[in-house]
Order: C-alpha cells, then structure tokens, then sequence
C-alpha cells in the first residue's frame, strides 16, 4: 500500500486535502480506520467522518469532535486533524486513548463556508447557502445558531446579513442536518463531544441559551479545569471555563447545547482555541505549539471517557 501523504502542521489544508489524507489513511490502517460519508454539504462537498477504533464491535464509549463550523477559524480543522493524526499514525505513543475508546472526528463542519474563506473572503464566518425563495443578497446561515434546542431565543438574528443569523428555521442547514442524524444514530456510545473553534482561550459547556446551570454543571466544571491544568503544565494560557452564558455570551441553537439537552451526550463542550494576538489569522507558523498543546488536553477528556 501507498504511504499516506505527509501531513505537517505548519500548512492549512484546503477541505478537498483532507479528504484525500483521511482516505489514504483508511487505505493504510484498514485496522484502525473507517470513514462514514455522513452527506452533502450545501455546495456538493463530501462531509467524512473518520472511526477510529480498536475493536468492540460498537459497543465501547466513544467521542465525537468536530470542527471548522465557523469558516475563519482554521486552526479548529487544523487541530481535528492533528487528534487523528496522533490517534492514527502515532496510535503507538496514544494507544491508551484508543484500547478502550472510539474516536469519531469530523474535521470540517461547514466545508462551503471553510473554502470561501480561503478563495474569496477570509473573514467568512457562516455556510453558503441561499435561501431560494428570495432575492436576498446575503448568503449563509450561523452553524452555531441552527441547531434545534430553544433555537432564536437568545443571542441569535433571523436577519440573513448578519453574522449570528440562525437560518429560516431550525436544521436548515443540510451539514447540521447531516451531524445530528450521525450523532443520533451513534448516541448510545457517544459520551464526550467537543467542538473546536477559534478565538480567546475559552473551555465553554452548556447552556448557551439561558444562564442557568445544568445539573451536572460540577462535573463539567472540574473536568474542563483538568483539561486546561493539562494544557497549561504543556506551556498553554490558561482558558476561561464556565457556561457560555456566563463566561462569553448567551447564544442559543449551539451544537454543545444541541447535543447535551437532546441527543443526550452529558460532557458536552465548546473549546475556543488559543489565536492571540492574531485573531482568526494565526499564521500557520503557530499551527504547531497551539495544537500539540491542546492535545494534552485532549488527552485527559479521552482518559475520563475511559475512567468513566
Ligand atoms: N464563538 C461561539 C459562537 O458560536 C459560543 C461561542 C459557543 C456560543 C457555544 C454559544 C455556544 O459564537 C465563536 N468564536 O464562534
Ligand atoms: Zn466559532
């Protein structure tokens, strides 16, 4: 078999890129690997899900992540990656994250808006889509608006030009369409879901839409401390932790509430990684110290997964 392709992390990947890397790995680590097409994205793009997995015939715990739901913020699919390359092509050095865990990545939520911002806009924030039955000139739905958990009722716009607007309608957008019925169909086994994006150096977990705690919200908070001592002994900043609400801003429709108030999948979080001082713009020289920091973090959400 083929060697797979170099990946390094001094580059940004354009979306087909990737696919192309997961699917050379799924070659070369029949084993390890499996790759679910999980849909379309709006503009026809293939959105790939990666398993990687040990064994245990679907019945181990596993972690969902994705990133890259925000178009400019490049170092989340970048970071996605790097969890599957460690997982994958240095599976011998992070073996205990996969004896007993399965890992489900997707690194590019919304591939339409990801390739925007790096044809034609770098500052694109949401998908590309239209909606048909207008004239309306401005494209695109706010991801992290669309999920259908008290969606519109906090932190969120139903007009099309701005940045936060939710879509017509909950689930209109077909990428969140597609990682909800994937979450769903797997959320007996899914028991972490993190989703990346950029910036500040925030741990956030549910809720976005209100203020109030959820019940478990000590477990959250102590795990996410966990995390950031992890990222912090690796050479990191400290993150803010606390509810979206309460440490940044109420937002409601957002994945980590989505996934926690209805698919059911308790450890839900929303990780801001680290761009200071360059904003979305982290020169790719950064990509490196910013992801294999992280990792160390990564690391301890894998292991309390396994523990628990
Ligand atoms: N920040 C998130 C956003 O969607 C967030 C913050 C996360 C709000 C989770 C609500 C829930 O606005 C960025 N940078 O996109
Ligand atoms: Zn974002």
């Amino acid at each position: 078999p083929k060697t797979p392709r170099e990946i390094s992390f001094n580059q940004y990947y354009r979306h087909s890129e990737i696919n192309i890397y997961l699917e050379e790995l799924a070659v070369q680590y029949p084993d390890l690997v499996q790759l679910e097409s999980i849909g379309l994205s709006y503009e026809n793009r293939e959105m790939v899900v990666i398993k990687i997995s040990t064994g245990g015939n679907g019945n181990r715990p596993a972690v969902l992540v994705d990133g890259g739901i925000h178009a400019r913020e490049w170092i989340a699919p970048a970071m996605a990656l790097y969890i599957i390359q460690q997982l994958v092509e240095n599976n011998a050095a992070n073996s205990d994250l996969t004896d007993e865990v399965d890992w489900y990545i997707l690194p590019v939520l919304n591939p339409d808006g990801y390739e925007y911002s790096h044809t034609s806009d770098r500052m694109w924030r949401k998908s590309r889509s239209a909606i048909p039955t207008t004239t309306q000139v401005c494209r695109g739905v706010d991801q992290n608006r669309n999920y259908d958990f008290h969606w519109m009722e906090n932190g969120a716009s139903d007009y099309p030009c701005s940045e936060i607007y939710a879509g017509e309608e909950a689930f209109s957008e077909p990428e969140n369409q597609h990682i909800r019925d994937f979450a769903e169909a797997h959320k007996d086994q899914i028991k972490l879901y993190l989703t990346f994006h950029s910036y500040g150096e925030y741990l956030l977990y549910p809720w976005g839409y209100t203020s109030a705690l959820p019940s478990d919200w000590q477990t959250l908070q102590a795990l996410a401390e966990e995390v950031d001592d992890a990222h912090a002994a690796a050479g990191g900043n400290h993150f803010s932790i606390g509810t979206s609400t309460n440490v940044l801003y109420a937002a409601a429709g957002g994945s980590d509430d989505y996934m926690k108030g209805v698919v059911g999948i308790d450890l839900s979080f929303t990780v801001e990684l680290t761009d200071t001082p360059y904003g979305f713009e982290l020169p790719a020289s950064l990509i490196e110290p910013t992801v294999t920091r992280f990792f160390e973090g990564v690391r301890v959400f894998g292991r309390h997964v396994k523990e628990n």
